[in-house]
């Protein structure tokens, strides 16, 4: 008997039966366990060292060419009824997905060791936090969720005494793009994945548990699981205010949530608490708190520099897996959009070549621990959280979307949120521009319906007087030649002082059918170069546009049938009827 956990015990029985695993190996999350899988992958080529004395303890794994991204066309939630998984998810049947996938499973591990990865996600103390077991083939898979999770004993501990826990089983399988799939069963909070070695389909401590199954779980027990990073932004005066905030991907969400102060900002100190996914509970003062459920950061490695994000650049040369980046001839990791070295290989280890693939894959990541960030928040730690003063969303928008505005209400800021659209970018092939609703920044993880994860939202008007504002933001604004208009990155702090100032009544703002926007004057523009008329573009509502805006939302949500909230059609309809109302006056 390994634990006391005779549900645990027998499920791990019940796997290393079905899978034919050769060994069973209990992870005590341990700095010696991580330093021998390191070695042992060192020696069978799974990993392979960088340059020691520039990157101490830094290794890279290169992956199957087939196998670089999250495969949402192979993802699944498995409810009893198609309805609750929703027009935004590819569902099947649970029997029927069971029976495909443990087809796939059976005498997967022959030969081949079963790790059992005991992880809490949240900290270890905290009552907002949950655990899960992951049972995985992948060596890769218990370093990497080492970092990314509080891994190991302690919360054994902590899974004994709750008694619950999320159950994930993962394969690598053969790789085989055929034989790949992840699949969901909330009612049962659990999680099968097999045939990818992937970070976002293989640590199911990230977004299969901490998003998928996590929403669905938030729903029944009354908190939400969300898409956001959590940053605290410190003014001179030693005040902190805390922001969550919901972004597509590649819009920067890992940059705000370490942005560096711009030279005019002395005194203001910016703490990433998460860069990626937040929890979030109503204590009993109906104060909105967050916990980052992970403990460390899967980030997109290109582009990664002391400009772009110096904290991240820093904190990524030392004790970081690399995964897909090409190397220099001295075998430092290199990756486009840094500033200094030569690739010689690419990320396949091929003759770096630019014709043929740039040196990194462009979803090539880091894996790094939290606590190594300069701008890392202890109270990223802190059991109770931190409490929430604004809820931000935001999108890639070269038009339509101003720098900032509120939502009216709590209500009409669900309905911001699942406005959330987003244009591809350049990395998408032939979709340059495209527009892409991504409601909630969460399309690709809600675990089930998102009229019922919009309602789940709207239900919290009723829970608490003190939830805090929602706001919208777009640093993506171009003019007709394409240049931005918004200089972004620190400047971006700007912004949210003004969000801030609103959260403590300190601005006022004006009143637009599509939420309340700051005066001009009221975003300190003090030491940018920046024309005027440029704050009016980037400050302005084009009736126009927004009123198409209106029109390609409503027809997304008539997706929803019935079921979409009724207070969320209300919400539209009240934008649309004052836009109209604008334009006739
Ligand atoms: C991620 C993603 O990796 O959102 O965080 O895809
Ligand atoms: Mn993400």
């Amino acid at each position: 008997m390994t634990t006391s956990n005779s549900e645990l015990q027998s499920w791990v029985d019940d796997i290393a039966k079905l899978t034919q695993a050769d060994e069973i190996h209990w992870c005590d999350g341990s700095d010696a366990e991580y330093r021998r899988l390191v070695q042992q992958m060192l020696a069978d080529g799974t990993l392979s060292e960088l340059n020691q004395e520039t990157h101490p303890n830094c290794y890279l794994h290169r992956s199957d060419p087939s196998d670089v991204a999250r495969v949402e066309h192979l993802t699944f939630i498995c409810t009893e009824n198609e309805e609750d998984a929703g027009p935004n998810n590819h569902w099947m049947a649970p029997a029927a997905a069971h029976a495909k996938i443990d087809q796939l499973f059976d005498g997967c591990m022959k030969g081949r060791t079963l790790y059992v990865i005991p992880y809490c996600m949240g900290p270890l103390e905290s009552p907002y936090s949950r655990c899960g077991v992951e049972i995985t083939d992948s060596p890769y898979v218990v370093i990497n969720m080492k970092i990314m999770t509080r891994m190991g004993t302690a919360a054994l501990q902590r899974i004994e005494k709750d008694g619950t826990f999320v159950r994930g089983l993962h394969s690598i399988g053969e790789l085989d793009p055929e034989r790949r799939f992840i699949m969901h069963f909330p009612a049962e909070l659990s999680i099968k994945s097999y045939g990818s070695g992937y970070g976002g389909n293989a640590l199911l401590g990230k977004k299969c548990h901490a998003l998928r199954i996590a929403s669905y779980q938030a729903r029944t027990e009354g908190w939400l699981a969300v898409h956001m990073l959590i940053v605290g932004v410190e003014n001179p005066a030693g005040e902190t205010h805390y922001l969550a905030c919901a972004f597509p991907s590649a819009c920067g969400k890992t940059n705000l949530a370490m942005l560096i102060p711009p030279e005019s900002h002395k005194g203001w100190k910016i703490w990433t608490l998460g860069d990626d996914i937040a929890w979030l509970q109503v204590d009993e003062d109906g104060q909105l708190r967050a916990i980052n459920p992970e403990a460390g950061y899967f980030g997109v490695v290109p582009g990664t520099n002391e400009k772009t994000n110096r904290n991240a650049y820093e904190m990524i040369r030392h004790d970081t897996i690399y995964t897909n980046v090409g190397v220099t001839a001295d075998n430092q990791p290199w990756w486009e959009g840094l500033t200094e070295g030569t690739p010689v290989l690419d990320w396949q280890g091929r003759p770096y070549d630019p014709e043929v693939s740039p040196a990194a894959h462009p979803n090539s990541r880091f894996t790094v621990s939290a606590s190594q960030n300069a701008s890392y928040s202890t109270l990223a730690d802190a059991a109770d959280g931190v409490p929430i003063a604004a809820l931000v969303f935001g999108g890639r928008r070269r038009e339509v979307a101003p720098l900032v505005y509120q939502a009216k209400s709590w209500a009409h800021g669900v309905l911001v949120g699942a406005g959330v659209a987003s244009e591809t970018t350049a990395a998408a092939a032939g979709e340059v521009g495209v527009v892409r609703r991504d409601p909630m920044a969460m399309q690709p993880f809600c675990g089930y319906n998102f009229a019922d994860y919009w309602a789940h939202w709207l239900s919290f008007e009723q829970r608490s007087d003190k939830l805090p504002g929602i706001f919208h933001v777009n640093w993506f604004r171009q003019n007709k030649d394409g240049d931005f208009l918004w200089p972004g990155f620190g400047e971006n702090l700007r912004v949210l002082r003004w969000i801030i100032d609103r959260c403590e009544k300190r601005v006022d703002a004006l009143a637009t059918p599509i939420g309340m926007l700051p005066a001009i004057a009221d975003i300190d523009t003090e030491g940018l170069d920046i024309d005027p008329a440029v704050m009016e573009e980037l400050l302005s509502v084009d009736h126009t546009q927004w009123s198409a805006e209106m029109t390609a939302l409503a027809e997304d949500f008539s997706r929803y049938g019935d079921r979409l909230p009724t207070e969320l059609s209300h919400q539209l309809q009240t934008v649309i009827e004052e836009l109209a109302a604008k334009d006739a006056a």
